[in-house]
This record gives C-alpha cells, sequence and structure tokens, in this order.
C-alpha cells in the first residue's frame, strides 16, 4: 500500500501567474534528519529562487525509489493528474533520477517537463554564476550530467512547448538538438582544458599567498549562513549577502590582519546544501580545493534555521567528500540575534567552543579573530636556525614573519631562536642549527 500527501497551493498574484509552474515530488524514506517535508520545503525555495511557482507538493513514502519510475506507478498517475489539474509546466523531483527513470516518467506524465534537484541546483548555479571560471564549472557539470541523458532529454526539449524556462537554461548553443554524446564529450574536454588554465593561475596566486606565508582561512558553510555577510564584516569586502540560495559562487579572497600583526587570507566561497550534486562537487574542484587547501575553515552555521544540526552534518559530509575533515576549524555560531536569551543560552551549552556572532549586527566579532589569531599561532613551529649572513633574505623574512624568540650574532651567522607559521618553516629547512 502506499501513503503519502498532497498538499495544493492556490494560484497566487498575477505576476507569480506568469511565473513556470511546477509540482514537486518527493519520497518519505523516514529519514529522521531530513524528513520528507523539510527537503521540499528547501526544494520549493530552490524552485522559487530558479524561478517556478510551486503549485504542488507530493510525497510517497517508500523504503528505497522504484527501479523503473522513482515513485510507484500508481503516483506517477496521480502526479499526471495534479500537472493537468493544476496546469503546471514542470514537475520537480527531489533526487537525482536516472536517465531511465526520467525517460519513464515523461511517458507516465505527458505535457510537462520532468527535472530533479541536480537540474533545478545546475540552474541556479547558471543564474548566478558571474566570473569566466563560475560559468565554466557550471557548464561542465551540466554536459556531464547532461551526456547520459542525452537521448531523453533532447527528444523531450525538441518540442518548441516544452523549451526555455526551469531546468533548461543549459546555455549558449545548446539549442542544436541534434548534438551527440561525441560533441558533448568533446565540449566537456574543451571545457576541461580551459579550466585548466585558469587553475594554473590561480594556483599561481596560491603559491604566491604560500611564499608569502599567510595563513588561509576559509569560510564554509550551508547555503544562505551568512558566509559572505561575514566576510564583508572581517574585511570590509563586497559580496553580495543576500536572503536567497547560492547567491556566491565564486570565491573571493581577502586580507585580514590580526591583531598581533600578522596577515592571513580569508575566502568566501560557494555555499553547500544537502544531495548536492556529485557532477557539481567535481566541476567545482578548483573552487572547493580552496577550502580543501586552507589552513583554518570557519564553519559557518544559521542558527535561526530549524534544521541547523542537520545542515551541520550536511556541511561535514561534503567537507569529507572534498578531502577536509581534518583541516582544524572553528564552529562559528551565527545569527545569534535572531534567538532569544534563553535559546541562546541552550544554543551556548550545546557547542560550547564554538564562538557565538552575529554577522549583521557585528556582534563577537572580535571575540571570533581572537579565536582565529590562536588558531593560527598555535600550528607555529618554535625553531633554533643559524642563518648565514650572505642569506639577507632569510634574516628579513624571519623578522618580517616570525616571532623572534632569542638572536645572537655568532661568527657563523645569526643564532636564530623562533615562532615560524607553518608554511615557511620549509624556506629555513636547511639553516636548523645542529646539536
Ligand atoms: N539576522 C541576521 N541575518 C543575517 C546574519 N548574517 C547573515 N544574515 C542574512 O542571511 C542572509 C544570507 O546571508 P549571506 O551572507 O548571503 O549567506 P551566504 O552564506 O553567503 O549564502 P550563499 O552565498 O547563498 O551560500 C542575508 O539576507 C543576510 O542579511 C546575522 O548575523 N543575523
Ligand atoms: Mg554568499
Amino acid at each position: 500500500m502506499t501513503q503519502g500527501r498532497t498538499t495544493t497551493f492556490e494560484a497566487g498574484s498575477a505576476f507569480e501567474a506568469e511565473r513556470e509552474r511546477a509540482v514537486l515530488v518527493g519520497i518519505d524514506r523516514g529519514n529522521p534528519e531530513w524528513p520528507v517535508e523539510e527537503s521540499l520545503a528547501e526544494l520549493e525555495r530552490l524552485a522559487d529562487t530558479a524561478g517556478a511557482e510551486t503549485v504542488a507538493t507530493t510525497y510517497q513514502r517508500l523504503a528505497s525509489p522504484n527501479p523503473k519510475t522513482f515513485i510507484g506507478s500508481g503516483k506517477a498517475e496521480e502526479v499526471a493528474q495534479l500537472v493537468k489539474a493544476h496546469d503546471a509546466q514542470v514537475v520537480i523531483f527531489d533526487d537525482e533520477l536516472s536517465p531511465s527513470q526520467q525517460a519513464n516518467l515523461e511517458r507516465a506524465i505527458p505535457g510537462a517537463k520532468i527535472i530533479d534537484r541536480t537540474a533545478l541546483v545546475l540552474d541556479i548555479f547558471s543564474l548566478h554564476a558571474v566570473t569566466r571560471e563560475g560559468r565554466l564549472q557550471v557548464r561542465l557539470a551540466k554536459n556531464q550530467y547532461l551526456y547520459p541523458r542525452l537521448r531523453g532529454m533532447w527528444a523531450h526539449l525538441a518540442s518548441n512547448r516544452m523549451g526555455g524556462g526551469v531546468g533548461s537554461r543549459f546555455g549558449e548553443g545548446e539549442s542544436q538538438l541534434e548534438v551527440d554524446r561525441r560533441m558533448v564529450r568533446k565540449r566537456i574536454d574543451r571545457i576541461k582544458k580551459e579550466l585548466a588554465k585558469l587553475e594554473s593561475d590561480r594556483d599561481n596566486q596560491r603559491k604566491a599567498r604560500l611564499r608569502q606565508g599567510m595563513s588561509r582561512v576559509s569560510l564554509v558553510g550551508y547555503t544562505n549562513a551568512g558566509k559572505s555577510t561575514l566576510i564583508n564584516r572581517l574585511t570590509g569586502a563586497d559580496v553580495l549577502a543576500t536572503d536567497r540560495l547560492f547567491a556566491t559562487l565564486d570565491s573571493t579572497t581577502r586580507k585580514l590582519v590580526l591583531p598581533e600583526g600578522r596577515t592571513v587570507t580569508i575566502t568566501d566561497t560557494v555555499g553547500f546544501i544537502q544531495k548536492l550534486p556529485t557532477t557539481l562537487v567535481e566541476a567545482f574542484k578548483s573552487t572547493l580545493d580552496e577550502i580543501s587547501d586552507s589552513d583554518l575553515m570557519l564553519i559557518v552555521l544559521d542558527v535561526s534555521s530549524t534544521k541547523m544540526e542537520s545542515q551541520y552534518q550536511a556541511v561535514l559530509d561534503i567537507l569529507e567528500q572534498i578531502g577536509a575533515q581534518s583541516i582544524p576549524s572553528i564552529t562559528v555560531l551565527n545569527k545569534m540575534d535572531l534567538l532569544g536569551s534563553d535559546e541562546r543560552e541552550v544554543m551556548m551549552a550545546r557547542y560550547p567552543t564554538a564562538c557565538a556572532i552575529s554577522a549583521e549586527l557585528g556582534q563577537g566579532i572580535d571575540e571570533l579573530v581572537e579565536r582565529i589569531s590562536q588558531v593560527c599561532s598555535d600550528s607555529d613551529a618554535t625553531l633554533s636556525l643559524v642563518i648565514p649572513f650572505d642569506r639577507g633574505d632569510l634574516i628579513s623574512l624571519a623578522h618580517s614573519k616570525c616571532t623572534i624568540v632569542a638572536q645572537r650574532y655568532e661568527e657563523d651567522g645569526l643564532h636564530l631562536s623562533l615562532k615560524c607559521p607553518k608554511h615557511l618553516q620549509a624556506s629555513f629547512a636547511d639553516f636548523a642549527e645542529i646539536g
């Protein structure tokens, strides 16, 4: 027996009526971390961001998706009825559909475009990508997503009535419906090559920062947690911070001078979401490398979200996926201004080592900066060195970037005891004092 629930909405204003009308479909797997209603509510926000109005949502309780049609065939019939009743143009599934599921659903639900969460997220990414690298990364992800789905998808998009709108912004040139796998493969290779070029520029910038011995701090967190608001607050950057999902796709790096004079870099980058498509994680590798190459992560949490803990877990899962799980981190409880004083106490008791802030109001920022200083100096090593006098470069590096504990001049050079940031240790490796 199938169980489930259907919710419908009255059409909104005339303006909304012009937006694409969408039916959302999920599966209730009985997952307590992400109850299906919550996941569908998030899907509705994503649909809204992409420009679709949700006219009905429905779900079915299933232990695992039906391999043929994702939902059961009876439920698919019900969705087809919903589409008719609400004059919907698009049906959005809350999980990634396999190419054959998608093709079968297109047959079972005629007259509507069938897309999944992945296509929707890709769609938003393509709306929000600004830089050349961001656009290329999105194009890569889309083409990789499209590749196994070519037949079904093109046949579907070939119909004029279905073209355009949510889930179909597949970039320039993609209206050439006759495109075949070989061409897409070629395109993927070309994009990868272009990205590799850009990546080497980025690598050079990163190396330059490394040579300067700056610790690299990255902001990570669920989309809409307040990362961009925080980088603006910390560094006076003017990154767009707004109440919409995936406002930031492109990384921004700014310098921050800590109270003791040490300069670090802070990088704001793309936010995470549960069920983040793997194609996106792969395509955004160089952007995500900003995180996996950093020395310290500020994991920004939105305390006003009822899903904060599940969002935190989703962030930790993705950090593991990109190999960043063991980078030192500070948990930052953001939007504390939205909690009442009792709730604040509960929150602080639950995360006693976290930093509580309001990026918006600038509360708790000094303490956060203090914590960043502490963690950065924790990784300093104490070195005893003898630097020959003809290595003025190293002597000045030591004085400008390290904390000198003691120094004395001897015949063989300058004897130094210093606290040295991790990145600079290699520069001094040949000059360790022996004995
Ligand atoms: N009340 C309150 N709102 C905040 C705070 N920090 C951020 N916001 C709001 O939360 C929304 C999202 O903020 P962003 O800084 O854009 O979030 P983000 O993490 O960069 O989001 P993405 O770039 O989409 O991943 C904006 O409307 C901010 O004004 C805060 O401390 N308190
Ligand atoms: Mg942002």
